[in-house]
């Protein structure tokens, strides 16, 4: 079995950037996966990551189970509830909402997902997820009724990274939310990188090459873009593999 986080690690220290698809079995109807996952196997994206704030049970099974028969990339579980733990999958985000304060975001639910973890060989990587703000309400702060970091305290949020990455968390994910009207600011994306060894993951409201771009230049070793393929498609022919990406 492949070592999902051990392959992150070695691009990193490569300085391969890697791009995961986020697929959310909300929006996606299963038999549209087939086409989709096409698109995502002959782009540049290096990882598929399901997951979603309001999914209904058993619909995450039903669309990994599908995903799984159309690619090879590795499918990673970025859950939004326990409900959406399946075993199909190659890993599992277990991500700790270490920018609220929220108990049950921060280590209830994952007391409370070990007897389902039991029943699985997921890859866990311990993920510590921090939202910033962007200017409007996201689903994230909704259903976790928590607070998103306020943008221009940097500081904080670079203290947030360090402490979870002092915790042992073995990734660290910084969230403007989907849909995001802004993605992460450099200056942000940057200060975190300074101070950690983690891999660092960024995502939300990510739509252009040139966002990609930008984000990657100021030290995400990972980028998350779900809504800009979702809306569309044709995204996908400017990440196609053996292009340049970089400017
Ligand atoms: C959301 O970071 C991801 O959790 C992706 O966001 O849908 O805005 O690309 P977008």
């Amino acid at each position: 079995m492949t070592n999902i986080y051990k392959n992150i690690q070695a691009s990193v220290d490569h300085n391969d950037k890697l791009l995961a698809v986020l697929v959310d079995p909300d929006s996606f109807a299963i038999e549209n996966i087939a086409g989709f996952i096409s698109k995502v196997n002959a782009s540049i994206a290096t990882h598929i990551f399901v997951g979603g704030s309001t999914v209904k049970a058993g619909v995450t099974h039903s669309l990994v189970t599908e995903i799984k028969k159309h690619t090879q990339l590795p499918v990673v579980l970025f859950p939004g509830d326990i409900t959406q733990i399946t075993k199909k999958a190659d890993a599992l985000l277990f991500l700790s909402l270490i920018s609220g304060r929220n108990p049950d975001y921060l280590i209830g639910k994952h007391v409370e997902a070990i007897s389902e973890l039991r029943k699985t060989n997921l890859e866990i990587i311990p993920t510590g997820y921090i939202l910033i703000e962007n200017g409007k309400t996201c689903t994230v702060q909704t259903v976790t009724q928590t607070e998103p970091m306020p943008r221009s305290n940097i500081q904080k949020i670079v203290d947030t990274a360090k402490a979870g990455e002092l915790l042992g968390m073995k990734l660290m994910y910084l969230e403007a939310g989907s849909g995001a009207l802004e993605p992460i600011t450099k200056d942000i994306i940057s200060a975190v990188k300074k101070e950690l060894s983690i891999p660092l993951i960024v995502g939300g409201g990510i739509k252009t090459k040139n966002q990609l771009n930008e984000t990657y230049n100021s030290g995400a070793d990972l980028v998350v873009i779900g809504t800009a393929f979702e809306k569309d498609e044709s995204f996908f022919e400017q990440l196609k593999k053996n292009q340049e990406l970089r400017r």
